[in-house]
């Protein structure tokens, strides 16, 4: 359910830019020869010359729509070009539409904060550019303004009737001296924007669209009024009348069972006949967020922030098998599966290596028809896990994941085997976060990794339902309380978060230097470790006087533990890939067991082992990701760098979408 958020200010400019016809203009820069021809792009599935997923606005002047297949489109418009979408793995392969539009979104980015909404639209908040400009150089003190910002429609000023009057109009408004604040800024906005649009087209060769306005949601409706490749401008003074005729099905997040409730139990058609009811009567209706944002949309008003984001928020690999295609026994959904799997791990390793983030949650989505009754198409239930770096297991894990859901799937209709047919299955990565870079990134992986502290109710197979559940975000600091190190010589120094978790200590901690590795692990999660060399041959760290641990005494009394084998640190770091689903229960269970003993236990009781660098076994660390391998080969290179903590890379948009065709 929508939830209200109170708006920031109502002097914000906030533009919205969605480019146009979108893969058809990838195509026409790749097959110049397509330019100004009715273009479409078409699906992999070329029955009846494949479904329409983009058309050219030269095709939509003959009448040719996405809803159409390529055989119907050549009815209509005979001449149209039908471009297939790349393929690859017998699917769609959007990597070049992925990496076209992250061109767009760099040079976007350069004048504000910058959120990437879907693979051809920006959300971009101005506010600040837009009062550099308005101290700076305000319109009205310009003796030209770009011919891109006098074509802009400004809602309430111009009107299709203003013919060729239209850009005088539109240059009295940008440059009107007395206007309100709140005008003045927004017609900055609409400078900076057009110029953003010609840095697109020339940059990129790609038209687009703008919305400016003083928030996302008018923003938004703003910039599919006018397209192709122009800009509309949304005054305050305009917002009623923009509203007031909106359809309101066409409402961001009313197009389904809310707008349908509007619409028959309210006789709700556009947003004005919302603004006969009072708050209170809505929030009687749909309760009091509900109720909140609708009386506040009806308005025009919308607190939503622009979130500062370049890169996905998850990544998705799925494909449909409609009709006969269906998806009929446990080896074809694996298959594809792995298909989609493989796809889905070099995007993420493409991520970790270019824009250091790693995802940490696996979800798999899936359509399904019952046994035997292929016309019914049941909510097939989508299920989750912790996500495990690796081609390999991720597709095991999705494969169990499917399986765990084909079951709970079949259990309700009560037919265990055979008839099912899958016509749509899909893998995504999400709960992604940003390793930060220098001393934070093996907090961070470890925190990720964490599979105990998850509180979410296990399912069988270790696996856990779908929805969301805080515990099982480890975003976070605030479920964490970091343990500062400090490291003799203070050449690095981590912070490591250290995890109650029901009482019992799971606490982790690591510390490097250049002379030598320190891990403080809690008891239990060391318990299924190899433990040795715990001498502590390390200058003493100030801040703390670690106990001797009781398997130091054990390795101290018996020899035949092998001194400076490193298999420990291993371990320890194997730890962290113990969220295999396979292995949760059993490790849960382990932990259970222990947890009595263990209960009386806390912090205070973490142990502190020591490592000598120089005893580390260098396989060990080829077995970290590939990010860390390189920081713990930093901290391990002696007195190389007096800082051995590793400057912030600069995120590269583009080459994260760039790198996802790997060899
Ligand atoms: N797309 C898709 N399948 C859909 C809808 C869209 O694969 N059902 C792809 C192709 C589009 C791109 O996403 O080019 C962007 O979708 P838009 O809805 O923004 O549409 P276009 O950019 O094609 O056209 P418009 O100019 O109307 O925005």
């Amino acid at each position: 359910m929508p939830v209200a958020k109170p708006e920031a200010s109502d002097s914000r400019v906030i533009a919205h830019i969605d480019m146009d016809c979108f893969y058809v203009q990838v195509e026409q820069r790749k097959h110049p020869q397509l330019r100004g021809l009715p273009t479409a792009v078409v699906q992999y599935n070329s029955w009846k010359g494949g479904g329409l997923i983009a058309v050219s606005y030269e095709a939509r002047n003959y009448g040719v729509k996405r809803s159409m297949r390529g055989d119907e489109a050549k009815e209509v418009c005979p001449e149209i070009q039908l471009v297939q979408v790349p393929v690859a793995r017998g699917k769609a392969d959007l990597n070049t539409y992925r990496e076209a539009g992250s061109q767009v979104v760099s040079i976007l980015a350069r004048r504000g904060r910058c959120e990437r909404s879907s693979i051809d639209e920006v959300y971009l908040d101005l506010t600040d550019a837009a009062e550099r400009m308005l101290t700076e150089t305000s319109p009205h003190s310009l003796e030209t303004i770009i011919e891109e910002a006098l074509k802009s429609h400004v809602l309430g000023i111009t009107s299709r009737e203003d013919g060729i009057d239209v850009k005088e109009k539109v240059r009295e408004w940008l440059c009107k001296s007395d206007a309100d604040r709140r005008d003045k800024l927004l017609a900055c906005g609409v400078l900076i924007v057009a110029d953003l649009r010609m840095q697109v087209l020339q940059e990129t060769q790609f038209t687009c669209s703008a919305g400016i306005a003083h928030n996302k949601m008018l923003a938004k409706l703003a910039s599919a009024m006018n397209k192709p490749a122009q800009q509309t401008a949304v005054p305050f003074s305009s917002v009623k009348g923009l509203l007031e005729s909106f359809p309101i099905k066409k409402m961001k997040q009313l197009g389904g069972k809310l707008g349908s409730s509007l619409q028959t139990d309210l006789g709700v058609n556009t947003v004005g006949d919302l603004w006969q009811f009072s708050e209170g009567k809505l929030q009687e209706r749909y309760g009091i967020n509900t109720g909140t944002w609708l009386w506040n949309i009806a308005r025009g008003i919308n607190g939503e922030e622009v979130e500062g984001r370049l890169l996905p928020k998850s990544h998705g690999s799925g494909k449909t098998f409609p009709g006969p295609r269906a998806l009929k026994n446990l080896p074809s959904v694996q298959h594809w599966l792995n298909e989609l799997c493989e796809e889905l791990s070099e995007r993420l390793q493409s991520d970790l290596e270019h824009n250091r983030r790693i995802a940490r949650n696996l979800t798999l989505h899936a359509h399904a028809y019952k046994p035997n009754d292929s016309d019914s198409h049941d909510k097939f239930p989508s299920k989750s896990c912790a996500l495990r770096y690796g081609t390999l297991k991720i597709q095991e894990d999705a494969m169990n994941l499917f399986q765990v859901g084909l079951r709970e799937f079949l259990d309700s209709s009560k037919v265990t085997q055979g008839g099912w047919g899958i016509t749509g299955l899909s893998v995504s990565a999400s709960k992604i976060i940003a390793i930060p870079s220098g001393t934070c990134s093996i907090k961070k992986y470890f925190q990720g990794q964490q599979p105990i502290c998850s509180s979410s109710k296990p399912l069988e197979d270790g696996y856990i339902e779908t929805t969301e559940h805080p515990s099982l975000s480890f975003s976070g600091d605030e479920d964490s309380t970091s343990v500062p190190i400090e490291l003799p010589g203070q050449e690095a120094s981590m912070q490591v978060p250290y995890f109650p978790c029901n009482g019992v200590d799971f606490g982790q901690e690591a510390a490097a230097s250049t002379s030598g590795l320190t891990f403080c692990v809690g008891r239990e999660s060391c318990s299924e470790s190899n433990l040795v060399e715990p001498e502590s041959t390390l200058p003493e760290e100030p801040r703390r006087e670690p106990k001797t641990h009781a398997l130091d005494q054990q390795v101290r009394k018996n020899p035949s533990v092998e001194k400076g084998k490193s298999s420990s640190i291993l371990d320890f770091f194997r730890r962290a890939d113990t969220n295999s689903p396979l292995q949760k229960q059993d490790q849960a269970d382990k932990m259970q067991g222990r947890h009595q003993s263990h209960r009386r236990g806390s912090s205070q009781e973490r142990e502190t082992w020591h490592y000598k660098a120089d005893e580390i076994d260098p396989s060990v660390i080829n077995e970290l990701p590939p990010e860390f391998q390189e920081e713990v080969r930093d901290w391990l290179r002696p007195l190389k760098r007096p800082n051995v903590v590793k400057g912030g890379s600069g995120v590269s948009i583009a080459s994260f979408f760039s790198s996802t065709n790997k060899p």
